[in-house]
């Protein structure tokens, strides 16, 4: 764990949803620089840039055609630069996303490859079928088949993709795949790049090809979660290129549980700084992750309570570029909204860990209001509709499951003001703006001193400030229905914060009488109640 970016408040942008500055409905990187000052105002210190690679765009720059080029909707390489050099004078970092489980289709190594260049060849998973059937019977993430045929159907061979048919996965066997990756990491590191979040880091040594255990989704996933041939790509890359950089990684690791991630993030072992787990998000899910249940509050705060026991530094996020919106999943998006978005903000900050924030979760945006698939643009909801379909499922239920799941939820475009394009844009946006930007935008929350975006700047400084918050000790004080309070301890002093997941008035089962140092409320609720989702954090008067 490198301590410098342990105390990290991380802001994530989503270039495409930012802001667009020269009006093609596409979010860019001049519109980034120009909210430079909004973004340092935050009290943040590092940006995770989502990619801005060159891409055809298939899963929205998650599909690299080349590592080392600005994808031409988003600037030019002297824009990049210039973003670098205007964040680093405001003491910002920039991540970057690293995507090496695949590249796209359209990279010069697989175009070669199917031109039948041996060497490209195998910088791919390119396997035989057997009598007329797939190499195996693995699924997918994106609810398709993972094998594709490559190249003429009468060979028999397939690649695989682990996500779309355009992202075909790398064969990390290959020691000039891991040279290729190592040099491309060094080329941003050289630039000013302060490290990588890196793309579902964990699946990329797949350790046999054999058939997998069938599940409902992702048959074939013990071959290829966490395996050794992982670590040790994470441990070369680590001592090659990252630590000569002091870099710093953050990785998504799907499907892991408290020792994959203590491993991945072992100092000994040194692999990665943190890990993105994703059980807590998994609360209101039914087997997978497009089947969704009632959120339960009791579930979140058990998983919630179990990795801040289990691991001894979390990442702390409840959002991101992949996750419908937080608000109205786990709090109401109605009446309560405002209230309820600053009690998850509090719940975040007041957790032991790095805290990432996803951009518009600062103002307490909501999903995306759409009304049919047509206006959707995800292509993991296209697939969801496809196999829906294939299952049976007739209309309203397909429709139903999609707006509720779809990752675009969460990528509509950022609301700066109220006016036309909600001031992310002077032309058509690329994805429906939410027609509730009139009144949930940027410039209303800068002139309220009581709005969300004032409470978030307020729980920054906090959490900068505060040496309880920062380093303390977790411990659960108590988790029910819809109330959850937990302590952070340091050198004897202690805090405590007590969520209400409730829109209604409940009953505090703790004892809120001791000094109020943050909530979500102007005045101190009556004695032994908590108002709708309120937010508190106590100092106990004992301890003083
Ligand atoms: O996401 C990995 C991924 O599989 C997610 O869809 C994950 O399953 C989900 O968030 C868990 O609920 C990463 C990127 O974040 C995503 O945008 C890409 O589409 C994907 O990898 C492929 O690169």
């Amino acid at each position: 764990m490198l301590s410098k970016y342990k105390d990290s408040i991380v802001y994530q942008i989503y270039p495409r949803s930012f802001c667009d500055s020269d009006g093609d409905g596409v979010g860019d990187i001049r519109g980034i620089i120009s909210k430079l000052d909004y973004i340092s105002s935050l009290g943040v210190d590092v940006i995770w840039l989502s990619p801005v690679y060159k891409s055809p765009n298939d899963d929205n720059g998650y599909d690299i055609s080349d590592y080392k080029d600005i994808q031409p909707e988003f600037g030019t390489m002297a824009d990049f630069d210039e973003l670098l050099a205007e964040a680093k004078r405001r003491e910002i970092k920039i991540i970057m996303d690293l995507v090496i489980n695949h590249t796209s289709d359209e990279h010069e190594w697989f175009r070669r490859a199917k031109a039948g260049e041996e060497k490209y060849k195998n910088y791919y998973i390119i396997k035989k079928g057997k009598n007329g059937k797939l190499p195996n019977n693995w699924g997918n993430f994106f609810a398709e088949c993972p094998w594709e045929p490559f190249g003429d159907p009468a060979n028999e061979e397939y690649y695989l993709h682990l996500f779309s048919k355009k992202q075909p996965d790398l064969n990390w066997y290959n020691p000039e795949v891991y040279d290729e990756i190592a040099d491309i990491m060094r080329f941003w590191l050289e630039r000013g790049v302060a490290g990588f979040r890196c793309d579902v880091i964990n699946v990329i040594f797949k350790e046999s090809f054999a058939d997998g255990e069938k599940h409902l989704a992702l048959t074939g996933k013990e071959h290829y979660l966490s395996t050794e041939g992982c670590h040790k790509i994470l441990q070369s890359l680590r001592r090659d290129v990252m630590d000569k950089y002091e870099a710093f990684t953050v990785g998504e690791t799907v499907m892991v549980d408290i020792q994959k991630a203590k491993d991945l993030t072992d100092i000994e072992r040194g692999e990665l700084d943190m890990v993105f787990a994703f059980e807590h998000m998994e609360c209101d899910q039914i087997g997978v992750k497009w089947f969704k249940t009632r959120f339960k509050p009791k579930k979140l705060m058990k998983i919630l309570t179990k990795w801040q026991t289990g691991l001894d530094w979390n990442t702390c996020y409840l959002e991101n570029h992949d996750q419908p919106r937080s608000v109205g999943r786990f709090v109401d998006s109605g009446e309560h909204r405002e209230a309820g978005a600053k009690m998850l903000l509090g719940l975040l900050f007041a957790l032991r860990g790095t805290t990432y924030i996803y951009q518009g979760q600062e103002i307490g945006m909501t999903n995306g209001a759409f009304e049919s698939l047509d206006e959707i643009m995800d292509i993991e909801s296209h697939n969801v509709d496809k196999m829906a379909r294939t299952l049976g499922i007739i209309n309203p239920f397909r429709w139903h499951l999609i707006k509720r799941t779809s990752r675009d939820n969460a990528r509509t475009p950022m609301q700066w003001s109220a006016e036309d394009g909600a001031g992310f844009t002077k032309g058509a946006p690329w994805l429906k703006i939410n027609p509730n930007y009139k009144t949930v935008n940027v410039e209303k929350e800068e002139s309220t001193e009581d709005g969300i975006l004032s409470f978030f700047r307020r729980l920054t400084k906090l959490k900068k400030s505060s040496d309880i918050l920062r380093d303390g000790s977790f411990t659960e004080v108590y988790a029910g229905k819809n109330v959850y309070a937990f302590s952070r301890e340091l050198n004897g002093k202690k805090l405590i914060a007590v969520c209400s997941f409730s829109k209604k008035e409940v009953k505090s089962p703790i004892d809120t009488s001791g000094d109020i140092i943050l909530s979500n409320y102007e005045k101190r609720s009556a004695v032994g109640k908590l108002r709708p989702y309120e937010f508190l954090l106590i100092g106990d008067s004992r301890e003083k």
